[in-house]
């Protein structure tokens, strides 16, 4: 059998690529367990300083596979709320708690749990085949795996309803135009550029980069007072960081910064 997901780690990327195809990289199971696992050890292993997220063939990610949830007409009920707590909801507070970026390369369909899997990454690139379709309303279901939390933060309320709601499939153009995604590109230039970004932000000043993602997750919640004082304690550490000293080092000596990630 092959594996649910394939991982490895170069120049300071880890690659992800979600390996069902034949499902569409559907979830699992077995596929979260690995990727859980899979984001243990970026989080814990400091060679690790970006993250690439993918799918294998024509798909992203598909959602929960369905075949694991077909019943007969007197089977009891599913609880879905076991199955968010036991795998969804930790794979989204995984991703969103890693403090080394994440960039996503949507290479084809993202429906689901699997297009909000990729609204839970930092930077999003898409292919320009692909779509984006909050699938839920279809089977009965609303958005799960934080896509009520991030639609409407990320569109606004209106199309954040209309994407919820009608679940048609937004083209990765009109996604980008619309601020869902980071920018949608050809088919044939997705993974280089995605792993141009990636290795770039791997080379980067990866504590920066931590104190970015906490300020912006911070601002979801936060009064502008409560974000100054933020930002404040947080530029005091970056500050005393090696990173920045190299930084400003290296803008004076007019040559690129040689960042160490501290
Ligand atoms: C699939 C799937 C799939 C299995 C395509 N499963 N095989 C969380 C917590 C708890 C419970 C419930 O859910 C959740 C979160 C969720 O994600 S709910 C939403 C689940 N996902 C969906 O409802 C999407 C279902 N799929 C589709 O609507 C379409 O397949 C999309 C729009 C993704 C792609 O359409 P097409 O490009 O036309 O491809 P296709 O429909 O022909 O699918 C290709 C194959 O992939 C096909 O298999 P086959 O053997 O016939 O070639 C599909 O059965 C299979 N597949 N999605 N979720």
């Amino acid at each position: 059998m092959s594996k649910p997901i394939l991982v490895a780690v170069e120049a300071g990327v880890q690659t992800i690529i979600l390996n069902r195809p034949e499902q569409l990289n559907a979830f699992n199971p077995a596929m979260h367990a690995h990727l859980r696992e899979a984001l243990d050890d970026a989080a814990d292993d400091a060679s690790i300083r970006a993250v690439l997220l993918t799918g294998a063939g024509r798909g992203f990610c598909a959602g929960q596979d369905l075949a694991e949830r077909r019943f007969g007409p007197d089977a009891p009920p599913v609880d879905l709320g076991a199955s968010l707590e036991q795998n969804y909801n930790p794979l989204v507070r995984r991703l969103r708690a890693l403090d080394k970026p994440v960039v996503c390369a949507v290479n084809g369909v993202a429906a689901g749990a699997g297009a909000n899997l990729a609204l839970a990454c930092d930077i999003v690139l898409a292919a320009r085949s692909a779509v984006f379709v909050q699938a839920f309303s279809r089977i009965g279901l609303l958005p799960d795996s934080g896509g009520s939390w991030f639609l409407p933060r990320l569109v606004g309320t209106a199309r954040a309803m209309g994407l919820a709601l009608l679940a048609e499939k937004l083209p990765a153009a009109e996604a980008e135009r619309i601020g869902l995604i980071w920018r949608c590109v050809d088919d044939a230039h997705l993974m280089d550029e995605a792993r141009a970004i990636a290795r770039g932000l791997a080379e980067g000043p990866t504590l920066g980069y931590a104190l970015i993602k906490q300020a912006m997750r911070a601002s979801a919640t936060n009064s502008l007072d409560a974000q100054l004082d933020l930002e404040r304690d947080l530029q005091r550490s970056a500050g005393r960081s090696e990173d920045y000293r190299e930084g400003v080092t290296a803008f004076a000596e007019k040559r690129k910064p040689r960042f160490h990630g501290r």
